[in-house]
């Protein structure tokens, strides 16, 4: 019931804010009112803002919850046309790269009325070809969805996929993010020359754009969010998973190593390697990214500073766990509940096929 996830959100809210027990009984009531009344109530900006906070801190799979303050959210809530939406993605985009020094930012759209198809804002696409498959193919069925819709394929290993939105009631639109705007990544290495050979690159700002997040009951189905890259999910998964880019083959044999002898452990080397240059790279390019060893030690802390204020910390272990040497991590060795605690964020049905 709406009015029972409301009055559960603005407790939470105006308690962990301390905000007095009148301003917290009138709010209440008002809200109580709005929704007799119409079936519905509007977020304050306030309480848009805070509960998007709240959706991070309650992001059970996150490790980078630590920063859950530091949130800038940009209320959109108002925007209605094609050329809004479009601006609204766009300056997103450029408040997030900020050159480089990314920023956590989450863009809210109306409650009704805007669904954003990307998986995230910039994406690289993925071509299944008789030669088998170019670029990133976990983006392949979106790829054809945008090809379908006219957006012309290159056929290179880092297209950057433009963005489709749709306006209730209107076609599908899309528009191409101004290359400017996207920061990518070249990667080297620190010792091995060869490494750039590969022509290796990723895009600066992870930007997802398909979830749902609730706040007090009300549902934004769009509310792009993003931080910065932990190393290994560029490193271990999108260049390392045989789904994926499957960079480790190429890279053991560049190293020189056995790969015809999984004991040789020439897969774990590679990936160590391909995970330095991915850290070097970042590093010195002067965008943000965290190794997952001090990620793990950011989430330690956002686990005291939980248990501090006395609230139960919640987790979902196989994802919180590094996808590289997860048991040099103090995570590996304990155990979270995967309580799903509102505000958060939610999968919902892809609007394609
Ligand atoms: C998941 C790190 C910021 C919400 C994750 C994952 C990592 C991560 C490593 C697992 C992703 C995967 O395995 O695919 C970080 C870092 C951040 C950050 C380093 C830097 C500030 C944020 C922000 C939000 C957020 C700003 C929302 C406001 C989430 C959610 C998931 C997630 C909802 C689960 C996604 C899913 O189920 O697909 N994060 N995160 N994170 N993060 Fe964060
Ligand atoms: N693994 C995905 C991105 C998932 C979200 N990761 C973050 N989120 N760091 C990938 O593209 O590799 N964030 O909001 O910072």
């Amino acid at each position: 019931m709406l009015v029972h996830e409301a009055e559960q959100f603005i407790t939470i809210m105006y308690d962990e804010l301390n905000r007095s027990d009148e301003e917290k009984a009138q709010r209440l009531e008002e809200v109580a009112s709005d929704i007799k009344a119409t079936g519905t109530y509007e977020l304050t900006e306030e309480e848009l803002t805070y509960g998007a906070k709240l959706a991070w801190r309650n992001s059970n799979r996150c490790i980078g919850r630590l920063f859950w303050q530091s949130l800038h959210v940009f209320d959109h809530r108002h925007v209605r046309t094609r050329g809004e939406v479009k601006e609204a993605l766009l300056s997103h985009i450029a408040f997030a790269t900020n050159e480089g020094r990314i920023r956590p930012v989450i863009s809210v759209f109306p409650e009704q009325g805007v669904r954003i198809w990307n998986h995230q804002l910039i994406r690289y696409a993925g071509y299944e070809t008789t030669d088998g498959v170019i670029g990133d193919p976990d983006s392949i069925a979106f790829t054809n969805e945008c090809r379908k819709l006219g957006w012309e394929p290159r056929f290179g290993a880092f297209d950057v996929l433009p963005i489709v939105f749709q306006i209730d009631g209107e076609e599908p639109t899309w528009f191409d993010v101004p290359p400017e705007l996207v920061v990518e990544v070249d990667l080297e290495h620190p010792t091995f020359s060869w490494f750039t050979d590969l022509a290796l690159k990723w895009y600066a700002v992870p930007i997802i754009s398909s979830m749902k997040l609730e706040i007090g009951g009300i549902e934004f189905p769009a509310a792009p969010f993003n931080g910065w890259y932990m190393g290994t999910e560029i490193g271990a998964r999108n260049f390392a998973d045989e789904a994926r880019y499957n960079m480790l083959p190429v890279i053991g044999e560049r190293m020189g190593l056995d790969v015809t002898k999984l004991a040789s452990l020439w897969r774990d080397r590679a990936l160590v390697e391909l995970n330095e240059a991915v850290l070097y790279s970042y590093k010195k390019a002067g965008v943000s990214i965290v190794d997952h060893h001090t990620a793990a030690q950011q989430f330690k802390k956002f686990e005291e500073i939980e248990q501090d204020h006395g609230r139960e910390i919640t987790g979902y272990w196989p994802w919180l766990i590094p996808p590289m040497s997860p048991a040099t991590t103090h995570i590996f060795h304990q155990s979270y509940k995967d309580e799903v605690k509102k505000p958060n964020f939610f999968y919902q049905e892809e609007h394609y096929q």
